[in-house]
């Protein structure tokens, strides 16, 4: 199933379906004419890279399929990126030029932009041809560091995907909707709002966190996919009686929230873990096979294993560093990384994991220092630099700490050289860097706690919370 022919475009084969693909009103044919004008319209050499900046919206997914049509690698940044940190990804990523949605504009730094809602709506485009191994897309995952890292997928990457996770475990039939509040530059929204509906004939509903609950309701959607803070977030309004199957990533699910969610639907939710690294979800049990708080067995196509230090691999029960391996992995783009992330053909993913005797898999602690906030991976470093411009802010150290809501929140402890408000930092740092990331919560303190060579403990302040 996984054997691609080798002259392959994932966007020609997403198209290829009949029928309504955009839930709005749009056929398979009408999304198809317009991909095909964009792709007339971008004018590239095969192998450019071209910058998608755009909320979830019929009109990007056009933008995406029509950029794999003309040959082109798409770039895609989260709607909520500013400027400085779009700026890293295009200068990462060498972009030559960038699809915009208007409101948009002002954050975008290429010298060819293309305002999304002035592109042609018609036109007729021969599809390049590509291979099943050319570079498709460059997925950024925040770093630690704040240094983002480019993951490189190819064309058969997209198809491969879409036949484990959604064909083994979500079943997808035509007569499906999907929607989700992941945007299609996260591959989990990308696999949820584009790459799964079009593989299977299905339609797509994109939609933006505010309007979720309005999407589910105006299109009927039957195929759900949303971080578990939105799932105790809907579990307070009425839902339509058209959902039948619900996928949760991005952070780890509560067994009380997959508790609470199967009681008012009668749904159990498909709890997945996967990484832009690996492109989608590779661990998942169909919902009739899932246990609460687990994330269930490998997908089939893939391999899990927790391992010790030496890459051994740990007996049940104990805990270790979860690793992957199967038809998608991890290709950094110029990245040192890639050698601590990739052992042995084996993706060495960022959490602590342990496997029960019945082969399901628990998740048990982010090995680094990433913090997952409601579902964003956000990187504490990065959010210790922005606070660190602030003229009053002398030192600081920024974690992620438990939160009932949320899973953990970002909190940054300040030594000041001046008295200074919490709502003047936080206000700080979301002028310069996505809000999402800003602290949520900000102590004031005299000094931070450190180890006699001078680094910051930072699982100290972890510890006090
Ligand atoms: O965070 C996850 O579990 C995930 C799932 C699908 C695709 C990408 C990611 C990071």
């Amino acid at each position: 199933l996984l054997d691609y022919p080798e002259r392959l475009n994932a966007a020609e084969e997403l198209l290829k379906n009949e029928g309504t693909a955009i839930a709005s009103g749009w056929s398979y044919a009408e999304l198809a004419e317009r991909a095909d004008a964009v792709a007339g319209a971008l004018n590239i050499e095969p192998g450019e890279r071209v910058l998608l900046h755009s909320p979830n919206t019929p009109e990007a997914i056009a933008c995406w399929l029509g950029i794999l049509l003309a040959g082109g690698i798409v770039v895609a940044t989260m709607p909520l990126l500013r400027k400085r940190e779009i700026d890293k990804v295009v200068a990462k990523a060498n972009v030559t030029k960038a699809l915009v949605a208007r409101d948009l504009v002002a954050e975008v730094d290429v010298l060819d932009v293309l305002v999304i809602e002035d592109l042609p709506t018609q036109g007729w485009y021969e599809a390049v041809e590509t291979r099943a191994d050319d570079v498709a897309i460059i997925a950024f995952t925040s770093g630690t560091t704040g240094v983002p890292k480019g993951c490189v997928h190819f064309h058969r990457d997209l198809l491969a995907c879409c036949d484990t996770f959604a064909r083994e475990i979500l079943r997808p039939q035509p007569t499906d909707v999907f929607s989700g509040s992941p945007p299609i530059a996260f591959t989990f929204g990308l696999g949820a709002s584009l790459l799964f509906p079009l593989r299977f004939g299905a339609a797509t509903a994109p939609t933006s966190p505010p309007a979720l609950l309005e999407t589910l309701h105006a299109h009927r959607v039957t195929t759900l996919f949303t971080a578990p803070t939105a799932y105790r977030a809907l579990l307070r309004e009425a839902l339509p009686d058209s959902l039948h199957t619900c996928v949760s990533a991005g952070e780890p699910l509560p067994a009380g929230v997959s508790d609470a969610w199967f009681e008012k639907t009668g749904i159990r939710i498909v709890d997945g873990i996967g990484s832009t690294e690996l492109l989608h979800i590779f661990i998942a049990s169909p919902a009739e096979e899932a246990r609460a708080g687990s994330c269930g067995r490998p997908v089939p196509g893939y391999e899990a294993r927790i391992v010790g230090p030496d890459m051994q691999t740990l007996p049940a029960g104990e805990v270790g560093r979860l690793a992957v391996r199967g038809p998608t992995g991890c290709r950094y783009l110029d990245d040192e990384r890639q050698a601590t992330y990739v052992r042995d053909g084996w993706n060495l993913t960022g959490d602590a994991f342990s496997m029960d005797a019945d082969g399901y898999f628990w998740f048990q602690a982010r090995t680094d220092d990433m913090i997952i906030s409601a579902g964003y991976n956000i990187s504490g470093f990065e959010v210790e630099a922005a606070l660190l411009e602030h003229p009053s802010v002398s030192e600081c150290a920024v974690v992620g700490v438990e939160d009932p809501e949320r899973g953990h929140v970002v909190k940054a402890w300040v030594v000041a050289s001046e008295p200074v408000e919490a709502k003047a930092l936080q206000d700080f740092v979301k002028a310069r860097i996505a809000p999402y990331k800003y602290p949520r919560r900000v102590e004031l303190v005299d000094a931070l706690p450190r180890t006699p060579t001078g680094k910051v403990q930072r699982n100290v302040l972890r510890d006090r919370g």
